[in-house]
């Protein structure tokens, strides 16, 4: 596989902490590209294959022994690398338009500047083991309290990720922002606090201009 990883402008990943809202706006989405005719992909991380969900439910399950960070990182991306083969890379060859709930962002929000991995690491699993970067990516921007208040209200077991304290979650919104502001090119920074409607009104504003520029 080529050492670089090269980025498709019809693969657009939503990414943010907990509770952000992505499952809200992956409908706005998935409903402006197919308003313009698109066959879409929709998916998600850690998932998208019957194998890669099988490693989701290890990574999200609580377990009697501590999953190491290096561990976590590891199921991250073979859960990936086979999402990218088997769901990803076919789609986009066809000419569909892929759109995943998380991607390597989240491995270098959560695993990188959260769990404290060195991101070179990261990057290097990357390049080897992904090989393809979004062309889009929606970053939903959300206080962690405000956050975790939300997914509070529904979730009455929490899995193991979102047992984690506040201050995991500060760094992975700092990662997330950081990643962000190094590449303003693919990020497109949507304040989450906002209402579902104004949230969504904003996603479907980057998703058109994105796709008036793919015209
Ligand atoms: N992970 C993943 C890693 O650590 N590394 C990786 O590389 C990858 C790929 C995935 C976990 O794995 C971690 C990150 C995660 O911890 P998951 O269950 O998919 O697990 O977790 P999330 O992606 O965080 O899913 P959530 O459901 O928790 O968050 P969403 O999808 O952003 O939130 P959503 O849309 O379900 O909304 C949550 C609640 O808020 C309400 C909704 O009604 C819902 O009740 N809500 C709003 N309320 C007020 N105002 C708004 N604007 C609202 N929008 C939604």
């Amino acid at each position: 596989m080529s050492l670089a990883p090269i980025r498709h402008p019809h693969f657009v990943t939503l990414e943010g902490g907990e509770g952000a809202g992505k499952t809200t706006a992956l409908d706005v989405i998935r409903e402006a590209l197919q308003a313009r005719g698109h066959e879409v992909v929709v998916t998600r991380e850690p998932g998208g294959t019957p194998l890669a969900e099988r490693i989701r439910e290890l990574l999200l399950s609580r377990h009697d022994e501590k999953l190491a960070p290096e561990t976590e990182l590891l199921l991250m991306f073979a859960a990936r690398a086979q999402h990218v083969r088997e769901v990803i890379r076919p789609a986009l060859r066809r000419g569909a338009w892929v759109l995943s709930d998380r991607f390597t962002d989240s491995s270098y929000a959560y695993q990188a500047a959260g769990r404290g991995i060195d991101e070179a690491f990261v990057a290097e699993l990357e390049k080897r083991v992904v090989g393809i970067v979004p062309g889009l990516t929606l970053l939903l921007d959300l206080d962690v309290r405000e956050g975790r208040a939300r997914t509070a209200g529904r979730d009455l077991f929490p899995d193991r990720i979102e047992s984690e304290h506040d201050d995991f979650f500060e760094r992975v919104r700092e990662g997330f922002r950081k990643r962000a502001a190094n590449d303003p090119q693919r990020f497109r920074v949507i304040d989450a606090s906002q209402s579902p409607a104004q949230v969504g009104a904003a996603v479907e504003r980057a998703v058109d201009a994105w796709l008036d520029t793919q015209a």
